[in-house]
């Protein structure tokens, strides 16, 4: 498995602190882009991103949830991104387009597929993408309820990529945590989005934080 810390949840008092504990405990950071109208919330900012990329020695995956990711694209893989990965819904009408764009920009593609979005919504270009993230909640905040319906779509999303051969690594984000990790981990999941419930919320101080997260996982997946 691998983890990644979602910054739109630490203590922004402490960034540079964390990002350090943060650096050695997990594998890559995922970085909320919300634009106000897709979602109905702001949090992180390319602006930002380039001020973590200082510290930071992980991967930053960005989760464009924006209505026009086109915008965001080169001003984000600018800003250090290694992934880039749009919701879905915002680019069916020229996937292929922001594909190549993504490509073209120096990133790995990344897709974040919705609640009620069907895997066959991405089917045409599924076998382009790097990094599938199946979202466990509706996006645009922390701390809401995980969605158990989602469990069906992972597990399909592993045997599609097994039958035809596929490259994709199946993330997963929202509610990501304690309660959630055994059926994540049988249904398929590879790497973990955490936020506030799975990693910010355990303590205070992060690296104890860190060290309950996988003290956590690997207590609900054993055997
Ligand atoms: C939600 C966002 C997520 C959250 C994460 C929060 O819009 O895409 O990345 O930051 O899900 O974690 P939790 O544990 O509060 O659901
Ligand atoms: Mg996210």
């Amino acid at each position: 498995p691998a983890f990644s810390a979602s910054l739109m949840c630490m203590d922004f008092l402490q960034v540079e602190n964390q990002l350090k504990v943060l650096n050695n405990a997990m594998d890559y950071y995922h970085i909320d882009i919300i634009d106000g109208h897709y979602s109905k919330n702001l949090s992180l900012s390319p602006d930002l991103m380039k001020a973590f990329r200082k510290v930071v020695t992980k991967p930053m995956d960005v989760h464009l949830a924006t209505t026009n990711p086109e915008d965001w694209i080169e001003v984000c893989a600018n800003a250090g991104a290694a992934y880039i990965s749009p919701q879905a819904e915002t680019i069916n009408h020229h996937a292929f387009r922001i594909l190549n764009m993504i490509q073209q920009a120096g990133c790995k593609i990344g897709i974040v597929l919705n609640p009620a979005t069907p895997l066959q919504y991405i089917e045409s270009y599924l076998g382009r993408v790097d990094l599938l993230t199946i979202m466990t909640v509706d996006p645009g905040f922390p701390g809401q309820p995980f969605i158990h319906e989602m469990i069906g779509k992972i597990k399909e999303a592993a045997k599609l990529r097994e039958e035809k051969g596929y490259k994709y690594k199946i993330q997963v984000d929202g509610a990501v945590n304690k309660s959630t990790f055994k059926e994540l981990n049988r249904a398929g999941a590879d790497v973990y989005v955490l936020g506030s419930s799975g990693l910010f919320n355990l303590d205070e101080n992060i690296e104890l934080a860190c060290e309950k997260m996988h003290q956590n996982f690997a207590e609900a997946t054993q055997r």
